[in-house]
């Protein structure tokens, strides 16, 4: 998109400053981002102009007020502790010029305006334990934040988002379809895949039962979707709020895992590359116990090692699913960027089952180290 389309996108929130100059940001699969740059009597700011995907997303006005509820819940709790950095602490959303908390273009999308987060950034790939331990405990202190968020369940913006054995069976049905004439290339994941079908209710089943609560969480915990500050490494920022709803915390502990923990990046086609390296996860447990290890229960503590493979396993087959599908889901940059994604995580997924008996009994030590009584 040309940045004078920006402009007149821009000129529709509650901006007090002049649009300089807009350009496409970030390295997401899902919405189209875009950082504007503005000037404000001489003092350059910065915002993040996003376009909501709506082939993803069906309702954004009800996935707008998801975030706003959310956003506006933790700038309350934050300011109410006195925290001097709450605007860099949780997004806040920049409401359009009719007071809404978004904008809609005359060709029907959907626009949400934040503050840009200054002095942080994101990673696409992990540096450093030090950095794990500093992701999983903002996603641990944005859960803890969520859970004492008033009013009503907050809506689905998508149904069944990690219900793995609903996605295995959307894989099925791809597979059948097979639209694209692909479904011969895959044979190997297909194998994959049908020798872990048994693995796909682990959590699924525990929520059905009621033993793993449903409860708000992120959903989507990759380690790009929070920023890290640039000068002490501390997680200052949980973006990407669009699928903040009812889960497992598990979910978002295993999507941390699959994201922080990859020697690799998600779409490395050299696959002797990946593993999932112990210390990182080790760094997870540590950071995200510490702020969210007081509210857990006995199957959430014993299912953050159980469960550690399910969301790289998950996430490898909606990469496969989407490349049988013709790449309708995730934006890509190359003809087979899919299939490398899904084949990067199953090479993950086989490194995570390699060491899931260690990963068990860390997961183990760091709760009783941990300290937590319940
Ligand atoms: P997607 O849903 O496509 O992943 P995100 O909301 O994660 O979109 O945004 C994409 C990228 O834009 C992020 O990884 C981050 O680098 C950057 N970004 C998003 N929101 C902000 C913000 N408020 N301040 C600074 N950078 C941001
Ligand atoms: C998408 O939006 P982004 O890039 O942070 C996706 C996640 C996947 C991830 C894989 C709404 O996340 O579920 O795990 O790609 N988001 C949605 O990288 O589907
Ligand atoms: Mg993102």
């Amino acid at each position: 998109m040309e940045s004078t389309d920006l402009s007149a996108i821009a000129k529709r929130f509650d901006i007090r400053a002049d649009f300089v100059v807009a350009y496409p940001y970030g390295s997401g699969h899902i919405n189209d981002t875009y950082c504007a740059e503005y000037d404000q009597a001489g003092h350059r700011l910065r915002y993040i102009h996003q376009r909501i995907n709506q082939h993803v997303f069906k309702d954004p006005p009800s996935l707008m007020e998801n975030i706003r509820r959310v956003t506006a819940h933790n700038q309350q709790v934050l300011a109410q502790e006195g925290n001097p950095e709450r605007m860099r602490r949780s997004l806040t959303l920049v409401p359009g010029m009719d007071g809404q908390s978004y904008v809609q273009d005359s060709e029907g999308h959907y626009w949400r305006t934040y503050l840009f987060i200054e002095r942080a950034r994101t990673y696409d790939k992990i540096v450093s334990t030090a950095q794990a331990r500093s992701a999983a405990a903002a996603f641990g202190a944005f859960q803890k934040l969520a859970s004492t968020l008033p009013g009503e369940r907050l809506a689905e913006t998508i149904p069944d988002f990690h219900h793995t054995p609903k996605r295995y069976e959307a894989f099925r049905q791809a597979l059948e379809q097979d639209a694209c004439n692909r479904a011969a290339e895959v044979k190997a994941e297909i194998q994959f895949l049908q020798e872990r079908e048994a693995d796909f209710a682990m959590v699924a089943n525990l929520m059905e039962t009621g033993d793993i609560p449903e409860r708000v969480t992120h959903n989507d915990t990759k380690l790009n979707n929070v920023m890290l500050d640039d000068v002490t490494g501390e997680g200052v920022c949980v973006i990407d709020l669009d699928t903040v709803m009812p889960g497992s915390v598990l979910y978002d502990f295993s999507d941390m895992v699959r994201t922080a923990t990859n020697s690799a990046m998600e779409d490395e086609t050299d696959l002797s590359k990946v593993s999932m390296q112990m210390p990182m996860l080790e760094a997870l447990l540590e950071g995200y116990l510490s702020t969210a290890g007081d509210f857990l229960n006995d199957y959430e503590v014993d299912g953050l090692g159980r469960s550690a493979k399910l969301m790289t396993l998950e996430c490898g087959m909606r990469f496969v699913t989407d490349y049988l599908n013709g790449d309708r889901y995730f934006k890509i940059k190359r003809p087979a960027h899919n299939l490398d994604r899904a084949r990067c995580q199953f090479a993950l997924t086989k490194s995570i089952e390699a060491q899931q008996e260690t990963i068990m009994q860390l997961a183990h030590r760091h709760y009783v180290d941990a300290g937590i009584s319940r």
